[in-house]
């Protein structure tokens, strides 16, 4: 079993202004010569751990980290304004032009494998290879499932918490009702919603509930950006001009080396997506680890996530 390369610090790091009200914060590590590779984060909203740097060998990869739109660093915190898949896409594509990439290494889970998607999508010529995870195509069926009704067959325990923040009379539409919380004009109103939802996700995310895991989704600052920001694309159907958007695109991105690692027991992204994925992308080597949920810190997950990116090290040396 692979696991994470050793905790590293980053050689360079920066805030990119990105609109007129963004500003992202970006970080690099690894080897400055190496072969680049740009890290997706997930939510949209949850912003980066210093655990994810660690996917890459430090001697063999230049590392690009970046918070997307509201979260982490980035600035304005949590914000919703000029916050769309597609702004994120042209901020990919910014953050590239000004480290003078010429192509990158894609790696993405969950929200974090849309937007790789996404971004391949629509600049084919800029992605030398694909490393996907816990496969999310934004649909509604797939919001449906995690945050209305499908989930919570599963973990009925943590859903109580998530439903009890809603009245009954609200409860026919989850999102919805969450979104009017979570853009209140009053703090505490935005701040239990946030908890709640955020929690939830939290609880969803192992295959054996880890309580260390789910308390650090209580955590305001992290709360508040993941549940705003997911609440505002879902309800937007991440800005997609159709249901199947990614999928109907994929032949865009045949041609591109890829790998897609899928916890079979994921609550949070079924492998039902993944497979809808597998089955419109034949060539993508497609990897299903029969112990795992959702988390990229499953040592299965973590293991083939490590592997697929030192097996491309190897290819293109
Ligand atoms: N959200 C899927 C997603 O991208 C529906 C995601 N889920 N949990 C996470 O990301 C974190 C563990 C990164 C918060």
């Amino acid at each position: 079993m692979k696991t994470l390369y050793d905790p590293i610090e980053p050689y360079r790091q920066g805030m990119l202004k990105v609109s007129e009200i963004h500003d992202i914060y970006y970080e690099q590590c690894g080897n400055p010569d190496g072969q680049p590779v740009v890290f997706l984060h997930g939510g949209p909203g949850a912003g980066l751990t210093a655990d994810y740097r660690r996917f890459f060998d430090p001697e063999a990869y230049r590392i690009v980290l970046f918070d997307q739109r509201g979260a982490g660093n980035s600035a304005p915190h949590a914000s919703l304004e000029e916050n769309t898949t597609w702004s994120l896409v042209s901020d990919i594509e910014r953050l590239r032009e000004s480290l003078g990439i010429e192509k990158w290494m894609v790696f993405g889970g969950s929200w974090g494998s849309t937007l790789a998607l996404a971004y391949a999508e629509t600049h084919a010529e800029r992605v030398s290879s694909l490393v996907l995870r816990g496969i999310f195509l934004c649909r509604p069926k797939e919001i449906e499932w995690f945050y209305q009704e499908g989930a919570n067959a599963i973990f009925p325990d943590a859903w109580e918490q998530y439903e009890r923040v809603i009245p009954e009379s609200e409860r026919g539409n989850m999102l919805e009702a969450y979104y009017r919380r979570l853009t209140s004009d009053d703090e505490s109103v935005r701040l239990e919603a946030a908890r709640a939802w955020s929690v939830w996700e939290g609880s969803a995310l192992k295959l054996i509930p880890d309580q260390k895991l789910i308390d650090d989704f209580t955590e305001p600052h992290k709360a508040l950006s993941l549940a705003r920001i997911e609440a505002h694309y879902f309800m937007n159907n991440a800005f997609f001009e159709t249901d199947n958007y990614l999928l109907e695109n994929v032949g865009k991105i045949r041609h591109i080396p890829a790998v897609i690692v899928q916890g079979r027991y994921d609550i949070v992204c079924p492998m039902m997506s993944a497979w809808e994925l597998h089955r419109a992308w034949p060539e993508a080597e497609f990897i299903v680890v029969g112990d795992a949920g959702h988390s990229v810190t499953e040592p299965g997950i973590t293991d083939a996530l490590v592997d697929a990116t030192d097996r491309f090290r190897i290819q293109m040396t």
